[in-house]
């Protein structure tokens, strides 16, 4: 029998397969220890009608894995996507800094960055309106580095000792868990209004960068004041912002809100998405520099996390680009394991005073003992730095590697001496000198006891539909409390950023601004200190306008990845279509065909075509901007279904760019568009390039005015 092919139980390759992890069909099965496993879908029974057996290991092995799949979601920013690339510098600035990614063109450094919302549980809706966070781990040659911020340049509070509060304050209220998500509610306006250095990134989340249309369409900020450190050991102070190469565009509330029910993962599928399809997502890296002497230039100090240096005082210097171009393998493994430590620095970059920052170097650590449930988290494979570690740290859970020899301390001799230190010439770590002379004292620096100069600086930079949509915001927010002192109490804080402003909200919410409120303002300075100076000191106005805070002066070049909704049904003009489709896609646009129906659509050339989504099943707001071919048969099939007028009438809304044949003309004409036939966003029967050009604008705000009473 022995060699018999046509016996499985003896032949040469069964004995192989034997020895191996194989079967005949591939990759075998395995328990935990490498056994082979025949059967995963029956436990071991006494009998086939019979109990499950204690004894059956290898149901209780799957089992325990399952019934402890989850571990604890990160406190903030639960709900993240990531995805891997590199960073690449365009020239050296080794007059501020030492670090090899700040010096070596010729490095490409392999990233991993993780975008989050921050009040969200693990499962909510990307499009809650909220900062999101921007984190990013450097696996530079020299250790790694994270850069673990957010998508607005400044933080609500100032010191670490506050953070719980703000959280808690923001979190589902703790007796109903209610609200999922949101900020609306009335513990968050009871801190805000009583603790106004929360004002400036408030009125942040109150504009469009807290709803982006994408991860891909955000700026990124490291927000607190760093230091660079030269080979001299020269510091100069720096701020880092990331500038996304398809400028910074926003969804509106209402498409926010509709989204979240058409598609609560919008923008984890669309970065998915993207890098599938090979349009790998870009930013550039920018610095701020300050040199060490201009310290205390400024009207704000810089080691106030509420305040950003405004890009017309100190211009942002373009020094590389991140691409990201490898999405996980597994979202557990890497989005959900990986571990960013502000406190993660390389030789070149060394911290500031700054007293969120400093709070922060603790908390990361700390955070991931219980999340990832030991002081080992940095031997997971997403964590691990690219450059080998040798230490005489020991033991703890999950210890994953096998560390060798005798000795685990320092200095020895039954080890050689190793591992041996280094000196600051040879690479290693020495934090900047900075000297100190000062009392040991729990207070906040008067130096950050100005929470109104800033918030108005950015309302007054937005234009005038960026401040519609801030004021709209709050009139929201503030009208989901249910206590109207804290509403008034807002008003009144709102009302020392700008009145017309806080007029506006208060029409919206039926209050009237109060005159004056009956508590100090300022709760951050202590109870010991004197009430007057807890009142809002004068605003300062060291800048007219900053027009880089502006979504209104981002870039509008590129169509590259826009989504186009096509709305076909049978007998759709071929030519037509076909001609716009190859100037879409070949400026990088993606191209979806939407028709009554699923499966296939016959164009007028009887060719069938793929239908990307039937109406029922998808909504305008996942669209940058709709396009409908001609043919007579396709106009008329589309004006009997109502949810294609309900679609162009809400495209039309939310300002997106409607294209349409001359035929198309019948079926706007079923819309609200049909009154705003001179709109510059509504192209009917015009040159593909107008298209293209209206499409890069992103919204045609223009339009805002006369569609907002539209019924839709
Ligand atoms: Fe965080 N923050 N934070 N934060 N933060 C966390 O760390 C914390 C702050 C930011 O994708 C936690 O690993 C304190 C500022 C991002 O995994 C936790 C303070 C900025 C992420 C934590 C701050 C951030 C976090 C939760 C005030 C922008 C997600 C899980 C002193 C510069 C990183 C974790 C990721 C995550 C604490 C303030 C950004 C609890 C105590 C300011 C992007 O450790």
């Amino acid at each position: 029998m022995a060699n018999d092919e046509n016996n499985p139980l003896e032949s040469k390759k069964t004995q192989d397969l034997k020895a191996s992890h194989k079967t005949m069909d591939g990759t075998a099965m395995t328990t935990n220890q490498g056994l082979k496993v025949n059967d995963t879908n029956n436990s071991l029974k006494s009998g086939a009608r019979g109990s499950t057996l204690l004894e059956d290991f290898i149901l209780r092995e799957k089992i325990t894995n399952f019934d402890h799949e989850r571990i604890p979601e990160r406190i903030v920013h639960a709900r993240g996507s990531g995805a891997h690339g590199y960073f690449e510098l365009y020239d050296s600035i080794e007059q501020y800094s030492k670090a090899g990614i700040f010096t070596d063109v010729n490095r490409k450094t392999p990233v991993f960055a993780r975008f989050s919302t921050v009040a969200g549980s693990k499962g909510s809706t990307d499009l809650a309106r909220d900062v999101r966070g921007f984190a990013v781990k450097f696996y530079t040659e020299e250790g790694t580095w994270d850069l673990v911020g957010n998508n607005m340049p400044i933080f609500f509070i100032q010191d670490a000792m506050k953070f719980p509060d703000l959280i808690h304050a923001v979190k589902p209220e703790p007796n109903k868990e209610i609200p999922q998500a949101a900020s609306a509610h009335d513990t968050f306006y009871d801190f805000v209004s009583r603790t106004t250095e929360t004002l400036h990134n408030q009125i942040w989340v109150m504009s469009d960068r807290a709803i982006p249309r994408s991860f891909r369409m955000m700026e990124g900020f490291g927000i607190h004041t760093f230091r660079l450190i030269n080979e001299k050991g020269d510091s100069h102070f720096v701020k880092f912002h990331w500038k996304p190469k398809l400028g910074v565009h926003s969804v509106t509330w209402d498409e926010a809100v509709k989204i979240s029910g058409a598609d609560s993962d919008f923008h984890r599928r669309d970065l998915w998405d993207a890098i599938e399809a090979g349009a790998y997502p870009e930013w550039e890296l920018g610095v701020q520099i300050v040199p060490q002497e201009d310290e205390f230039k400024y009207d704000f100090d810089l080691l106030d996390p509420t305040k950003l240096i405004p890009e017309e005082m100190v211009p942002v210097q373009i020094i590389g680009k991140m691409t990201l171009n490898r999405n996980p393998e597994n979202f557990f493994a890497e989005t959900e394991q990986v571990a960013f430590l502000p406190g993660h620095i390389v030789p070149g970059i060394d911290f500031t005073n700054d007293p969120l920052l400093q709070g922060r170097l603790f908390s990361y650590r700390d955070t991931q003992l219980s999340r990832l449930g030991g002081p080992n988290f940095h031997q997971i494979p997403i964590n691990r730095p690219v450059v080998d570690t040798h230490n005489n740290q020991r033991d703890g859970k999950m210890q994953m590697d096998i560390p060798k020899g005798q000795t685990a301390y320092f200095p020895n001799s039954l080890g050689g001496g190793c591992p041996h230190l280094s000196k600051i010439a040879e690479g290693a770590f020495h934090s900047y000198e900075e000297r100190i002379d000062a009392k040991k004292i729990r207070t906040r620096s008067e130096s950050f006891n100005d929470h109104f100069s800033q918030p108005a600086l950015f309302y007054r930079s937005l234009s005038a539909w960026e401040q519609q949509h801030v004021a709209d915001a709050y009139t929201f927010e503030l009208g989901k409390c249910n206590h109207q002192h804290i509403q008034e109490r807002m008003l009144w804080v709102v009302a020392q950023i700008d009145t017309d402003l806080a007029k506006k909200i208060a029409k919206g919410l039926g209050l009237e601004i109060p005159k004056s409120i009956e508590q100090p303002v300022n709760q951050a300075i202590g109870a010991d200190a004197e009430v007057e100076k807890q009142q809002p000191p004068k605003k300062k106005n060291y800048l007219d306008a900053a027009p880089s805070l502006s979504q209104a002066n981002t870039k509008f070049e590129s169509i590259a990845t826009r989504q186009i909704a096509v709305l076909v049904a049978d007998g759709f003009s071929m030519k037509n279509f076909k001609k716009i489709k190859d100037i879409l896609e070949n400026k990088g646009a993606v191209i979806k065909l939407i028709a009554p129906h699923g499966g296939q659509v016959k164009c007028d050339e009887n060719m069938e075509h793929k239908v990307d989504a039937a109406i029922m099943t998808t909504e305008s707001v996942l669209f940058d901007a709709i396009y409908v071919p001609g043919g007579k048969v396709s106009i008329e099939a589309l004006r009997q279904e109502s949810k294609f007028i309900k679609f162009i009438n809400e495209a039309f809304k939310h300002c997106k760019v409607i294209a349409t044949d001359a035929e198309g003309e019948d079926l706007i004409n079923d819309t609200f568009a049909s009154k705003y036939k001179e709109d510059a966003a509504l192209l009917i029967n015009r040159n593909p390039t107008d298209f293209v050009n209206a499409i890069a604008k992103h919204r045609h705000w223009d339009r805002l005015e006369m569609v907002k009473n539209l019924p839709v």
